[in-house]
Parts: structure tokens; C-alpha cells; sequence
């Protein structure tokens, strides 16, 4: 590598050729100062970009996730030893109107916002775009953002209140998914109470720890993670704005799951003034299907409340059982939380308080010196990423409500079998037709129990049993029947 130019010495300081040889320090320090190899190929403008880029990474933090790659171990994937089943509240330990009414009160004073992360790929079910946009209702196959602004404005318009909602997109997905709501009026919330925050992203390290090049002067990055949530939500001001506007709670939710109850009076309730709360990080989840389920588990150690991802829990941890045949690690995570203001306040001013996670991953790159370009047939890096579930332990006390699967999860992440749209599409009819039974009205279904009509229950209309309005409760839906309500 040459180029430097007209200068020996490094150029006219704040010229494009002493921020290289400043940048090319750095990038020494860390053993990372391949990333400039191309430098003598590029024009100003690209050079300019690769400089802005190298500026914007946490050498720090790629030196060290590099070390621990060579050494072979990543730092945020093994469990400790004392490892035991986090304690859970279930329904029955609760005074469950006592509790809902104490959230509808938080709720009625404007003190909550909704969060949910979208900023991820949509890979698995192989759908090209934001997860948010694909058609999910049964029915009418609403996209999955318009369930969720339905339930919005249902929560506004019954609590009084205004319930704001931030969106984490991720800088691949950001300007779909801001045409899309500009596109659909903002399901008519008003612009200016969703917010859309683009995550930040990290570097994608080689196997043998070095930062790859997408090209000879990009640095190939992926998204940060849904941890990155914490710090695009101070950055982008969000924190500051709930803050300003006496809002204290984040009721916290994924981007795949039509069933979410997005504003949940009960599960507010108990994240603000429960003894079992510090209101800081409460969770929900749902006793797992079986010991393969590919969900986090609620895990307790050193007497604090942690989520164990499922491809960290060691295979002998969770498929042991108890004498009965129930799992014993069987809290999993549907990842529904409500987050204290304060406490997301907190750790982002502890930057890099989340671990960061290694995954291994396919990326596409140039080799450095041929600048020849590289299509991996089988991962050959190692992607970085934070999960906000990593801010529970930090919680002085965590809550971990088990709520009902059939009532609150049904995601959509794979195209076919479990957790696809034809699984979620079931669950949303079953509950649809469930809630009109706990009202009195007779559903056709066959001898073994199955549905023989079709019913969706838009948002608008209820996000529970009780408050469907009876004049829209039928006697009956007959069998080939459809019903919207
Ligand atoms: C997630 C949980 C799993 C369980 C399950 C329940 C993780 C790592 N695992 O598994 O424990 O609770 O959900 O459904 O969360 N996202 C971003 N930015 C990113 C990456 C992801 O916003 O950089 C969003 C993504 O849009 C989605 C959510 O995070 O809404 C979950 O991402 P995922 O599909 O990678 O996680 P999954 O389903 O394997």
C-alpha cells in the first residue's frame, strides 16, 4: 500500500491524506489496517467514505470481540455454573383485576409508549422487505404494522390517552419501512407519534478476527442487534422525548407476533407497583413446547433474573426435567417486555453495557490484496450483535409474568410448520372464535373440536373477550361461515 500522496509526512493536517495516516494508525494499533489496502484505487468521494466509516468504529470494542474470536471463545455465550429456573408469577398467585386496574391508570396518565424492534431480516421466512409489511390477518391479511397501529389507536382512544409508538428499523430496511407508513397514512395515528429509529450496525469480523471489506471502500457491517435499541434510542433523542413528556414506561414487543397484546393493562399493572418489580425490566413468557423450542429461557443466577438464548443453553440443561416429565427450564421467552425509562436511561450511559454475541454467518466480501471478490459457500465470519434481553439482569428486580400461548403468541417466522404464517393463522382464528365463545356465542366445529367457519376480531373492535361490544356478539357463526368484526 502507497498513496500517500503529495505528503510524506502525512499531509496538511485536516487534509484528506493526514486523515489517512491518521486513520492508518489507528487501524495498526488493532492489527486492522488492511481495511485501507484499496486506498490508491479509490477516488476522493469513496476514500472520504471509507475515512467516515473507519471514524465510526468502536476499535475498542472490535480489538477485544477480536481477541476473544482467535482465543475461540465469544465472550457473551457461555452460562454460568449455578445456572437454576428463574421464578415465575402466574395468573393464579395474582389479584388480577387489582393489578389490571393499577396499569390502566399508568396507562390513562400518558405514562406509556410502545416499542417494537423490526429491524431484522426476515430471512427465514424468506420474505423480501420489512417483516412489518407481511400480510398476516387471517382475513382481511393485514400487514403486521397495521395490527399493531390498530391496537394503538384502540389503546388511545379507550384509555384516553396518547400512546406514542417507536420503531426500530435497521439502515437495510429503514426507508421501506418509512415509505410503507407514509404510504398508509400512518394507519392514521399522526406522523408525528410514531417514530422510526434506525439501529446502528458493527463490523462482521473473519474467523481469524479481521474486519472484512464489502467492496474496496466499504466496511462489510451488519445490525447491532436488537440490543442496539438501547443506544438508538437515547441517540435518535426517543429517551429524552418520554422523558420530556412524563412517559416511564416502554411496553416492548417483536416485529412477528399478531397476537401481541401491545398495551396490556395487567402486565403494566404489575411492571409499575408489584413487590416482585422494581419497575425497571418485567418479561412475559409462556411455558415452552418442548425442550427443542427455539425461545430464550428465563434463567436465574447469582440471584439475579437472566434470558439464556436457546442456542447457548447447553442441550443436557434444557431437556432435564422434573419427575413428572415438565421441563425444568421451561420459561420461554416470547420476548414481550416493558422497559422503566429511567432504567434504558441507565445503561445507555453505560455504553457497551450489553455483551455482545457471536454468530456465525455468510458475508460476501473482497480478499485483501487481490481485491478479489469472495461469495463463502458456508459461514466464514463471526456477526456481533447485542440482545436487549441482556438488560434484565441488570434490573434490580426483574418480573417474569407467565402468560397464556394460545391468548398472546402465535409468531411468524418461518415459511412452513411451526411459527409460519399458516400456524400463526390458525392460533389468530382459534382465539378469535374463543373470545366469541366466552361470550355466549355458539361457533361451528367439527366432532374433534376444529373450527368449521373462519372469524378475525379486528384490533379496533377489542384486544380482549370483554371488550367486544355485545351488539357485534352473534349467536352463532354456522359452519363455512366468514365473520369480521
Ligand atoms: C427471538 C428471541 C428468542 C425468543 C423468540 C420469540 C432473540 C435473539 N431471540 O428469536 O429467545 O424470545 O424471539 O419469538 O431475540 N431484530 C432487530 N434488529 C436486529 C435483529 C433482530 O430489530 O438486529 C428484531 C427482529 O426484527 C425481530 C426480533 O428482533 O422483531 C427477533 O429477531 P429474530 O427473528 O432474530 O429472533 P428469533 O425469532 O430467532
Amino acid at each position: 500500500m502507497s498513496g500517500l500522496g503529495n505528503s510524506g509526512s502525512g499531509g496538511r493536517p485536516g487534509s484528506l491524506e493526514a486523515r489517512r495516516a491518521a486513520a492508518l494508525e489507528r487501524l495498526k494499533q488493532v492489527g486492522q489496517d488492511h481495511l485501507l489496502a484499496f486506498w490508491d484505487r479509490l477516488d476522493d468521494a469513496a476514500r472520504e467514505s471509507l475515512l467516515a466509516q473507519v471514524d465510526s468504529l468502536p476499535l475498542d470494542v472490535v480489538d477485544r470481540e477480536a481477541r476473544a474470536i482467535r482465543a475461540g471463545r465469544a465472550s457473551a455465550d457461555s452460562v454460568p455454573p449455578d445456572l437454576a429456573p428463574a421464578s415465575v408469577l402466574r395468573r393464579g398467585d395474582i389479584d388480577v383485576a387489582h393489578w389490571s386496574a393499577a396499569g390502566e391508570r399508568v396507562i390513562r396518565a400518558g405514562r406509556v409508549a410502545c416499542f417494537t424492534v423490526a429491524g431484522g431480516q426476515g430471512t427465514r421466512l424468506g420474505w423480501d422487505g420489512p417483516k412489518g409489511i407481511f400480510p398476516s390477518t387471517p382475513l382481511s391479511a393485514k400487514p403486521l404494522f397495521q395490527v399493531f397501529a390498530e391496537a394503538i389507536a384502540a389503546a388511545r382512544a379507550r384509555y384516553g390517552a396518547m400512546v406514542r409508538w417507536y420503531i426500530m428499523t435497521s439502515p437495510l430496511n429503514d426507508a421501506q419501512t418509512r415509505e410503507f407508513f407514509a404510504s398508509h397514512s400512518w394507519f392514521g395515528l399522526g406522523a408525528g407519534t410514531v417514530t422510526l429509529i434506525p439501529q446502528g450496525t458493527l463490523p462482521s469480523l473473519s474467523r481469524d478476527g479481521r474486519m472484512l471489506l464489502s467492496s474496496p471502500s466499504v466496511i462489510a457491517v451488519n445490525p447491532d442487534g436488537h440490543g442496539g435499541a438501547v443506544r438508538a434510542l437515547r441517540d435518535s433523542g426517543a429517551l429524552e422525548q418520554m422523558r420530556r413528556e412524563g412517559i416511564d414506561t416502554l411496553s416492548m414487543f417483536q416485529v412477528d407476533n399478531p397476537l401481541v397484546r401491545v398495551v396490556d393493562p395487567l402486565f403494566i399493572g404489575l411492571h409499575t407497583e408489584h413487590p416482585a418489580s422494581s419497575a425497571e425490566a418485567s418479561s412475559k413468557v409462556v411455558p415452552k413446547r418442548n425442550a427443542a423450542e427455539k425461545v430464550g429461557v428465563f434463567c436465574a443466577s447469582g440471584g439475579r433474573t437472566m434470558v439464556v438464548e436457546y442456542s447457548d443453553l447447553p442441550a443436557a440443561l434444557a431437556s432435564s426435567a422434573h419427575a413428572d416429565g415438565s421441563l425444568r427450564f421451561n420459561a420461554g421467552s416470547i420476548a414481550i417486555h416493558a422497559f422503566g425509562v429511567p432504567f434504558l436511561e441507565r445503561i445507555a450511559q453505560g455504553a457497551g453495557a450489553l455483551p455482545l454475541h457471536h454468530a456465525a454467518k455468510k458475508v460476501p466480501h473482497v480478499s485483501v490484496p487481490e481485491g478479489q471478490p469472495v461469495e463463502p459457500p458456508s459461514p466464514n465470519a463471526v456477526k456481533l450483535e447485542t440482545f436487549i434481553f441482556d438488560a434484565v439482569p441488570l434490573a434490580t428486580k426483574a418480573l417474569v409474568l407467565e402468560t397464556d400461548r394460545d391468548e398472546e403468541f402465535a409468531p411468524i417466522k418461518n415459511a412452513q410448520g411451526e411459527d409460519s404464517p399458516a400456524s400463526s393463522r390458525t392460533a389468530q382464528l382459534e382465539r378469535a372464535a374463543r373470545w366469541l365463545e366466552s361470550r355466549g356465542t355458539r361457533v361451528a366445529r367439527d366432532a374433534s373440536g376444529a373450527l368449521r367457519c373462519e372469524i378475525e376480531i379486528s384490533p379496533l373492535t377489542a384486544c380482549d373477550a370483554g371488550e367486544i361490544p355485545a351488539r357485534l356478539i352473534p349467536r352463532e357463526v354456522s359452519e363455512g361461515q366468514t365473520l369480521m368484526i
